[in-house]
């Protein structure tokens, strides 16, 4: 009895230490433009929200079109009052096939790192 019960309290000691650390990391939640989207105009602005907040001095963001030119315009921005997200303005030069890879650096310090299509048709 006191030992089934001793396991159980380490059990649950076990998930309170792993899962908030767990849930610390910065994976991306959704983004505008949304993943694997196609939308008729390119977009001056590419928004992605995170599980996490983010540290975004720290984090970089490189949009490239199909011909592999680089049409992020700067570095991500803070969005005020939404510290999970960051914003990229862009310049797309031409329709098709739209890659966006992300590093992040959350308030806690820890990296991560994705990567997605979107699809301007105009
Ligand atoms: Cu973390």
């Amino acid at each position: 009895m006191c030992s089934r019960l001793g396991a159980l309290g380490l059990a649950a000691a076990f998930t309170l230490a792993t899962a908030p650390q767990a849930l610390a990391h910065a994976y991306l939640a959704k983004a505008s433009p949304e993943v694997g989207s196609t939308v008729q105009t390119a977009p001056r602005m590419l928004l992605l929200t995170f599980t996490e907040d983010l540290n975004v001095p720290f984090c970089q963001v490189a949009v490239t079109d199909a011909m592999g030119a680089n049409d992020a315009t700067g570095k991500p921005e803070a969005v005020p009052g939404h510290a999970n997200e960051m914003q990229v303005p862009l310049n797309i030069q031409m329709p098709g096939k739209i890659t966006v890879i992300w590093h992040a650096l959350s308030v806690d310090t820890h990296k991560t790192q994705g990567s997605f299509y979107f699809t301007v048709s105009g």
